[in-house]
């Protein structure tokens, strides 16, 4: 039975793309599989899939293969990265935002991306300051802006390979750079029918878009606004790349890092590997999740 992947899904349909022809299938799920309770598929899914009509592309799913991981909002599946996009203004950015999209990254085994957009905008010289915050990270940072094509140069050799999916702020420019990139590699290859429909619009379906050097690229609605109460107050630390060198370097054991007296978290700070602001946000959110628990489990 053929293998594929799900691009899109709309109202029942499926467009998947057979691995081996690179034919575009039409699919519903089968019946059987909806009676069997079986998931509902997602974009990004890989399936294997039953050739009802081979001249009009049309065809039945049979099996989503196991995922590597999945989300309801926005409902996508099989993620290797997320290009975590912030714009140095117009939006303004929310770091928070970015902070809880990295988290979700650790959680779910997807390597991110930080973007930062609209840097001919930057006339209060804030993308230093942006830079800073997540320097420590380790994760690879990237200056963009739609009037220098020069830089999605470094943006396009991260994304080759892998299927990468674009967060952030509603109007921080996702869906730009996705035709930025597509564009570009469009024009190598000559073909002009799979183009995201220009124009201001905001996002509304999810759509992987494949790249020529392989891997594919996702536009996705949402990732906007984030809770991640799944997570517990006390592994939060494990989702801060930049604490790992002193984890269990503090006086107390079980240190939270947040009020504790010689706190190894804290001392990062003087020694400028952990941006302040960012160690706040850290703070708050500890905070946060820790209410949840609380509220949960003790009466
Ligand atoms: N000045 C400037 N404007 C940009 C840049 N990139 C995108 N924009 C503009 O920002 C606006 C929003 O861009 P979109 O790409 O639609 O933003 P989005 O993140 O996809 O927004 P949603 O789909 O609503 O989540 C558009 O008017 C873009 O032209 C940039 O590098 N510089
Ligand atoms: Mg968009
Ligand atoms: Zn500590």
């Amino acid at each position: 039975m053929p293998e594929g992947i799900i691009l899109k899904g709309i109202g029942g349909f499926y467009q998947v793309l057979d691995g081996d022809s690179e034919n575009l299938y039409t699919c519903k799920v089968r019946g059987v599989h909806r009676k069997e309770g079986g998931l509902t598929p997602l974009a990004g899914d890989r399936v294997t899939f039953r050739i009802l009509d081979e001249k009009k592309l049309e065809g039945h799913i049979d099996r989503i293969l196991d995922r590597r991981n999945a989300f309801v909002r926005p409902p996508v599946a099989n993620i290797d990265q997320l290009a975590i996009v912030l714009a140095v203004r117009s939006p303004d950015p929310d770091l928070m935002l970015v902070d809880k999209l990295l988290i979700t990254c650790l959680s779910k085994d997807i390597r991110p991306l930080i973007l930062i957009n609209k840097f001919d905008l930057d006339d209060a010289h804030r993308v230093d300051e942006l830079k800073k915050a997540y320097q420590g990270t380790g994760f690879p940072i990237i200056v963009l802006s739609k009037f220098f094509k020069d830089s999605y140069q470094e943006l396009r050799r991260e994304l080759i390979g892998y299927t990468t999916a674009f967060a952030g702020q509603s109007g921080v420019g996702k869906s730009t750079i996705l035709n930025m990139i597509l564009d570009n590699w469009l024009m190598e290859t000559g073909d002009i029918s799979d183009r995201i429909q220009r124009g201001k619009h905001t996002t509304r379906h999810v759509q992987l878009f494949r790249l020529d050097g392989g891997g594919f690229i996702v536009d996705t609605p949402g990732f906007s606004s984030f809770s991640v109460s799944d997570i517990s107050h006390n592994s939060l630390e494990q989702y801060y790349p930049e604490f790992e060198e002193c984890i269990g370097q503090c006086r107390f054991k079980g240190c939270s890092h947040t009020s504790e007296p010689d706190c190894a978290v804290r001392d990062l700070i003087g020694q400028q590997k952990l941006d302040q602001k960012r160690y706040y946000r850290y703070v708050e959110l500890y905070r946060e999740l820790k209410e949840v628990y609380d509220n949960r489990y003790r009466r």
